[in-house]
């Protein structure tokens, strides 16, 4: 089952800077910065809230680390802006992934789980089978790292 919103992602060119924008101008200070070779992303996970089924809400914010990844494309072709919302599951991602694709009308971006944020397992929905929204589904860590 989907149970929250796990984040909010949001493109943009220089990750400190943005980090900065909204740590000062909102007040989140819970922080955590990973970079993801595979999604060519050097991203930070802003904690606004805690769901309070085994993860939480964040904003995500996403640099790329090379020209051709999917952020690198999406700012080259959009600019800065909202890149993608993350729905969080109480249960297994991929069985989740399992169900919608079995409806036929969205396509799933992966054949299996990849590695995500804080130990994460997250999958991809297809923007144009999804009103024109990147969708990603998150599995939590069962302990999330701080
Ligand atoms: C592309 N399109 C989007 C979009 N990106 N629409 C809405 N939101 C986005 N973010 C549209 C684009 O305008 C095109 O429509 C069409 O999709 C094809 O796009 P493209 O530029 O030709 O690019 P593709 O097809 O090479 O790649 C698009 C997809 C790609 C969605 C397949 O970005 C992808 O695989 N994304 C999933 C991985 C990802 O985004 N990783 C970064 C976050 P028109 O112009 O033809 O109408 S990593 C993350 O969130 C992590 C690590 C985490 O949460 O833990
Ligand atoms: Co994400």
């Amino acid at each position: 089952m989907l149970t929250r919103i796990d984040h909010i992602g949001i493109a943009c060119h220089d990750l400190d800077a943005t980090i900065a924008f909204y740590r000062d101008t909102y007040g989140f200070t819970d922080i955590h910065v990973e970079v993801n070779e595979e999604q060519g992303v050097r991203e930070a996970m802003l904690k606004t809230n805690d769901a309070g089924d085994g993860g939480a809400t964040y904003i995500q914010l996403l640099e790329p680390t090379r020209p051709d990844s999917a952020v690198a494309k999406f700012l080259a072709k959009r600019g800065e802006g909202l890149h993608h919302i993350a729905f969080g599951t109480d249960g297994d991602v991929q069985a989740e992934a399992d169900g919608i694709a079995g409806a036929g009308r969205v396509r799933v971006l992966y054949d299996s789980p990849r590695h995500g944020s804080m130990g994460s397992r997250i999958t991809f929905l297809h923007p144009k089978d999804c009103g024109g929204v990147l969708t990603e589904l998150v599995e939590a860590a069962p302990e999330r790292p701080s």
